[in-house]
């Protein structure tokens, strides 16, 4: 029986800020693989201090390394694949995970990728361990005589007939230093955004029913290492089948497990025929504390360009719905789109100040940087605005090697000002909330160092001042690994 070991890389940043969370996609791909019999093991990078001792451990019997790629994993990953090849040049390396999937040909030729998976892993990742050649497996792309051959596409999955997380298959380093426990109850989002993943690669919306959310989160509340944990729907779209929806909510409510969770949803879904005043009193009631909208801008012109299907009227009164439930209103934004000219990102910032005017409850995530991905509408714009894609594996490493979000800005040809776009993430974190939540923030660094950094920013914000930010790249050193 062939063993499997998936690994998740590091990510460019000081370990002590990442995230606790887990990868959601190699727990699935791991559950899939052990439901069916084969031995596998997960090592995460991001979570797990010691990841390059456990892959040196792990590795020396494994016949398939799975490696799970975000663009900023990606010098990590391949330090991962090197350790792997010096030390068991027999097992195949198989990256997989959105880069990949984005930049097939690319990433394939490099010698350190033996097979590449692009798009959902599960059944692929199973298909490529149970068969004796690759020109079988659909959604995967691999080199032949020094070519790329790229096989036809894997359907997307059923997320019904998927097994329950397999709880057991995660090191419990991570399970006891977990922050939210993570609950998948559908795939996909019927909606365009233009500059969105799912959109990109056309992943339609699948759920799993009622039931079986409801068994998930029995199975999760029985865990003890999960005990006294916030929960958060990882979908990307909770609440698309309202009817399912409310089953779930209702069933939580009526078999009372009552757990504290959060997810994503969509400004305009707070509406009569959708998440009306009593639904969002029973969100509350089964546990909700924070719901996550993507607002992405201020300008109703970009939200058209970006099909959005939003207006920041929506944003403001899905905020003030929020509140009166007493449920923490969540906001990312973006910047830096082609096109978009100042007074565009100065209208973002407004709408961030009318916001965090609401409430200091009102949290705020980016604006990031837009980051182009091939396949979409706002790509072509790049290109024709003199956007030169990184050609190979070993150049996006170059670009990604010490940036926290996707890769060096400054070879954006379509921003005329990369250093204001990049620096907005932390004046607006630091700036636009009251000194107690800055200093509240999940960045860890010592009083002394964040204290200069929050006054300067709460300046910068009340006087709309962005330029000249040495401030932000002098902090941005401090959590950058070095
Ligand atoms: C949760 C999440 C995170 C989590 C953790 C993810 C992790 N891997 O540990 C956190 C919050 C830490 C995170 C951070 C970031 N994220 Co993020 N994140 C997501 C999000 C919202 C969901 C991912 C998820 O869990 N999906 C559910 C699982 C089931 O799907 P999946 O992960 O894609 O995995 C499936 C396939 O990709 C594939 N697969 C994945 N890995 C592998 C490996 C193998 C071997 C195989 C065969 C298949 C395979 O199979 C899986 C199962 O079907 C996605 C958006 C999205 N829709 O994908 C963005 C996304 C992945 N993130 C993105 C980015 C850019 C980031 C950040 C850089 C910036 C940011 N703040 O968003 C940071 C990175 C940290 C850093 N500073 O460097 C981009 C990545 C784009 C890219 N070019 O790589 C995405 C696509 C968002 C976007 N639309 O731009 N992220
Ligand atoms: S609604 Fe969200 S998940 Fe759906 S396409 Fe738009 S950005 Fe992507």
């Amino acid at each position: 029986m062939p063993k499997v070991l998936l690994i998740n890389p590091p990510f460019n940043i000081n370990k002590e800020n990442y995230d606790s969370s887990i990868s959601v996609g190699l727990l699935s791909i791991a559950t899939y693989l052990d439901s069916k019999g084969i031995e596998v093991k997960i090592i995460d990078g991001v979570r797990q201090k010691n990841h390059l001792d456990l892959v040196k451990k792990e590795i020396g019997d494994c016949d398939y390394a799975g490696i799970s790629v975000m663009t900023t994993q990606i010098p990590e990953a391949l330090k991962i694949a090197w350790l792997i090849r010096q030390i068991n040049p027999n097992c195949k390396i198989v990256w997989g995970g959105p880069h990949p999937s984005f930049f097939v040909k690319q990433t394939a030729k490099h010698h350190l990728v033996d097979v590449l998976c692009y798009g959902e892993g599960e059944i692929t990742m199973y298909n490529i361990v149970n068969n004796d050649s690759f020109s079988k497996v659909k959604g995967i792309a691999y080199k032949q005589e020094d070519e790329v051959v790229i096989n036809p596409p894997q359907e997307l999955h059923d997320p019904t007939k998927m097994p329950l997380s397999n709880w057991d298959l995660v090191s419990e380093e991570v399970l006891n230093n977990l922050y939210l426990v993570p609950s998948l109850t559908s795939r996909g989002c019927p909606h365009q955004c233009t500059f969105c993943i799912n959109a990109i690669l056309k992943n339609c919306w699948r759920a799993r029913t009622s039931d079986q959310v409801i068994a998930d989160l029995e199975n999760i509340r029985s865990k003890e290492y999960f005990k006294d944990k916030k929960l958060r729907f990882w979908d990307e779209n909770f609440f698309v089948d309202i009817k399912r929806a409310k089953q779930v909510i209702n069933s939580m409510i009526e078999k009372n497990i009552i757990i504290p969770w959060e997810t994503t949803v969509r400004a305009n879904y707070l509406r009569d025929d959708m998440i009306d005043n009593d639904f969002m009193a029973k969100l509350k009631k089964s546990g909700c504390y924070l719901l996550s909208f993507g607002a992405e801008s201020g300008c109703p012109r970009i939200l058209k360009k970006i099909k959005k299907d939003i207006m920041p009227e929506d944003v403001i009164l899905s905020a003030q719905m929020c509140l009166r439930h007493n449920i923490v209103p969540q906001y990312s934004f973006m910047a830096g789109l082609p096109g978009e000219t100042k007074d565009e990102v100065m209208e973002t910032l407004a709408l961030i100040d009318q916001l965090v005017k609401l409430s200091d409850q009102v949290q705020i995530l980016g604006p990031q940087a837009f980051r182009p991905y091939p396949g979409s509408e706002l790509y072509q714009e790049c290109l024709e605005a003199g956007w030169q894609e990184p050609k190979t594996l070993d150049r996006w490493e170059e670009t990604t090697k010490n940036e926290l979000n996707y890769s060096n800005i400054h070879n954006f040809p379509w921003l005329d000002n990369p250093d204001f776009i990049e620096s907005l993430e932390a004046y607006v974190r630091f700036g636009a909330h009251s000194i107690k939540s800055a200093l509240g923030s999940t960045v860890k660094a010592s009083r002394f160092l964040k204290l200069p950094f929050i006054l300067l920013c709460q300046l910068r914000w009340k006087l709309k001042f962005f330029g000249l930010s040495w401030d932000y790249k002098l902090a941005k050193k401090f959590i950058t690994k070095s």
